[in-house]
């Protein structure tokens, strides 16, 4: 079981960075409109996160989506549609980078108002305990998140109200340009919890299966009933915040002690002294992913625009 689902999240972190750096090439090429913010170094969280949930518990993710998404299920092909703003993507070509998602895998279309996933994860976890299901969500959000006053009541209500929600802090050390170091008086954020009566830890967030063990305890207890969890996963981004950022900000020592703790590698390395699988096994799972995505690629060109015709259709409500 633990050499299977080891090489699976392998082969999702693989797809993760496989989809992300495509389309950094393709907007660096200009055949993809738009921006990106990638998730380069954080594949981990996601993976860790999500891995064997049910498509009925529901993930809400931020301006940093893709590898939520990824790892929740939806489909790359629709992404990519959505990445070139085609009739076949995800939320029809109308959403772009920052709204990816699926409802029918659980996947809430992302929230780029920074925080603003919080409150609606309360909300649904609400909805989730009036139907008196045992399914659960699971909200990422950053550190920079962490301050705003959507966090206070988002969590403030979970707790109150004992919902099903793990409240994920994916800390990477900043938000956009501007270092934890002004914006936070503690060290942790997941100390946090404290004040809102519930349990919180901190994860190494680069460690794929110290945060899925993180993510267990915090989901077997929001199926019993017992209430949301904050998790503070200490993690940093390989790319910039957006494609156009360089990282001026950031120094050197810092990058290098991150780099060398890419979650890829440290999971490679893991199933490579472990025997689990050996360097080819590993360059085929990600020969696929190649194809996956480049197929997609090749799809998405070709797709379909949407119709000028209907180009407000589900922009406004047009019901009673
Ligand atoms: C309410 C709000 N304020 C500001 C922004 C602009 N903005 C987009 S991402 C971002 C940084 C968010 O940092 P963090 O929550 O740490 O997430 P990270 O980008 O590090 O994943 C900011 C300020 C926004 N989208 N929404
Ligand atoms: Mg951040």
């Amino acid at each position: 079981m633990e050499a299977k689902m080891l090489l699976e999240m392998y082969e999702q972190m693989d797809l993760i960075r496989t989809y992300e750096e495509t389309l950094y090439y393709l907007f660096l090429e200009g055949i993809m409109p738009g921006s990106i913010h990638q998730s380069h170094g954080q594949e981990a969280c996601a993976v860790g996160m999500l891995y064997g949930l049910r498509k009925t518990d529901y993930m809400a993710s931020t301006h940093r989506p893709a590898g939520h998404d990824i790892a929740k299920g939806v489909s790359v092909k629709d992404m990519m549609c959505e990445m070139f703003g085609k009739e076949d993507g995800c939320c029809k070509g109308r959403g772009g980078a920052m709204h990816t998602g699926d409802i029918t895998v659980g996947a809430i279309p992302a929230n780029a108002i920074v925080g603003g996933n919080i409150p609606i994860s309360t909300g649904i976890g609400l909805s989730l305990k009036m139907q008196k299901r045992d399914d659960v969500v699971v909200c990422f959000f950053g550190d920079g998140a962490s301050n705003e006053g959507a966090f206070h009541e988002g969590l403030n209500g979970a707790a109150i109200w004992k919902l099903p929600v793990i409240f994920v802090c994916e800390n990477n050390l900043y938000g956009a340009s501007t270092s934890i170091k002004n914006t936070l008086n503690i060290e942790d954020i997941a100390l946090r919890a404290d004040s809102y009566g519930m349990p919180g830890e901190v994860v190494d967030g680069n460690d794929v299966l110290a945060v899925y063990a993180a993510a267990q305890r915090a989901i077997t207890r929001a199926r019993k009933g017992e209430g949301p969890t904050l998790l503070e996963l200490k993690t940093y981004r390989i790319a910039g915040h957006s494609r156009s950022d360089g990282c001026a900000y950031r120094d050197d020592v810092e990058e290098a002690e991150w780099f060398a703790r890419d979650p890829i590698e440290l999971l490679k390395n893991k199933i490579l002294k472990e025997k689990i699988a050996d360097e080819q096994i590993l360059a085929d799972i990600h020969e696929k992913n190649e194809q996956i995505v480049n197929e997609a690629v090749d799809y998405a060109i070709e797709a379909k625009e949407p119709s000028v015709d209907d180009v407000l259709l589900n922009v406004y409500w047009e019901g009673d």
